[in-house]
């Protein structure tokens, strides 16, 4: 059966993991995956999550099978996270919502919803992109091509590019485009270029499709669904994945969810028996815990409030880590500016580090990173900063 079967390659981010933990250096830095570390450089368990995990314990619930879209408390959660606590569209009955697993789950029940209605459209995601973009939707049947994103030269958007090419694709082309905290390169759109790029999807009979992974990690909740309330208030139909994985730091809980915003109560009503059957063939109904945990904590104003300020904690120590590496770059004589890291958002940075250097800060240092140059800033920590600063300048 196996004889043919060849070697997979490995995922670009995932598989330096292994390489990481093969390693016997104590020095050694994960700046590879996209995982928030405290200062201690442990993942943290949130307090607003441990309360309410201690909480179901205690009430030990029975474990039966979830409804096919999840748990309905969590949805709500998710619906109010994204559009707000008044929202005409909830309100409209105009928001399908279901659980899934992570943000990953939730993209690839899209793509496969998406595929039943409309097999010969063309997937589009930014350049660069998260690397799992174009496998998702690939695997789900489509065809994938980029947009022009980033400009390396100003470390920005090229949004005139980017829009000149979204101006000339074909009706029901879809386009997966970062809510806030674009990954890889920390470069995101203002907020009259998000306008701008509803409009063009208007005129252009685009399907946009949210991918909404680092909710918070910007400037605060409210403020990073600046797009997606855009998209809300243009009255187009789109959908949007929802990943809890970084900011409940719940990563293998698998916490995401999908939402399709349809252009009435009538039409959800089709479209949720249509992606209850895209679930109900890929794993029935999702697990319960994770967004048992996520629900209370929504659900609790005190442990919201809580859950903010750990999220606002975790936002604020990334920025510190951006400012220090920023500072000790400088202080040890490395002649290029770094301070476009301070202006990017989210947990990476493109640094511009070949693919070279990269390598050597691995094999000399210890220190892994993307081969594209993207490091993710939340591993960094007050220990082990002034090491990886005095190893990237060493390699620069
Ligand atoms: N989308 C983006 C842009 C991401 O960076 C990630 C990272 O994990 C995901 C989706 C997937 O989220 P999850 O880990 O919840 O599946
Ligand atoms: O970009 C990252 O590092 C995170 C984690 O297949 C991740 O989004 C990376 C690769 C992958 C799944 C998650």
């Amino acid at each position: 059966i196996f004889a043919a079967v060849e070697m997979a390659p490995r995922d670009p981010i995932l598989g330096l993991n292994e390489a990481f933990n093969a390693d016997t250096r104590s020095t050694k830095v994960n700046l590879g995956v996209g995982v928030y570390y405290n200062d201690e450089g442990k993942i943290p368990l949130l307090a607003a999550v441990k309360e309410a995990e201690k909480v179901r314990l205690a009430a030990q619930p029975p474990r039966g099978y979830q409804a096919i879209e999840g748990n309905p408390a969590y949805n709500a959660g998710v619906q109010n996270l994204l559009f707000g606590a008044e929202s005409e569209l909830t309100a409209a009955g105009r928001v399908v919502t279901a659980q899934a697993l992570g943000g990953t789950g939730a993209l690839r029940i899209g793509g496969d919803f998406l595929y039943r209605l409309n097999p010969n459209a063309t997937v589009y995601i930014s350049n660069p992109s998260w690397e799992n973009h174009r496998a998702i939707f690939e695997a789900a049947g489509f065809k994938v091509g980029d947009y022009p994103y980033y400009d390396a030269a100003t470390r920005g958007v090229d949004f005139a590019a980017m829009k000149a090419f979204l101006l000339g694709l074909e009706a029901g082309s879809i386009i997966i485009l970062h809510a806030c905290c674009h990954n890889p390169t920390g470069a995101d759109m203002s907020d009259a270029q998000w306008g701008e790029v509803v409009e063009v999807c208007r005129e252009r009979g685009l399907v946009p499709f949210l991918d909404m992974a680092y909710q918070g990690f910007a400037e605060g909740i409210d403020a990073d669904s600046v797009a997606v309330k855009a998209f809300a208030a243009s009255g187009l139909q789109f959908f949007i994945s929802s990943s809890f994985s970084k900011s409940f730091s719940l990563y293998g809980e698998r916490v995401g969810a999908l939402s399709i915003i349809t252009s009435s109560k009538e039409e959800s009503g089709r479209v949720l028996s249509q992606l209850k059957r895209v679930i109900r063939t890929n794993y029935s109904n999702p697990p319960i815990h994770g967004g048992a945990v996520v629900a209370a904590v929504l659900a609790s104003p005190e442990l919201r409030a809580m859950w903010e300020e750990e999220l606002g904690g975790m936002r604020v120590r990334i920025r510190a880590m951006r400012s220090g590496l920023v500072e000790k770059l400088a202080a040890r004589g490395v002649a290029q500016d770094f301070s476009f890291v301070t202006q990017q958002r989210g947990m990476f940075s493109y640094t511009g580090l070949t693919a070279e250097q990269v390598e050597k800060l691995r094999a000399e240092y210890g220190i892994y990173a993307v081969s594209t140059g993207r490091i993710c800033l939340a591993a960094l920590n007050i220990n082990n900063i002034d090491y990886v600063a005095d190893s990237i300048a060493k390699v620069l």
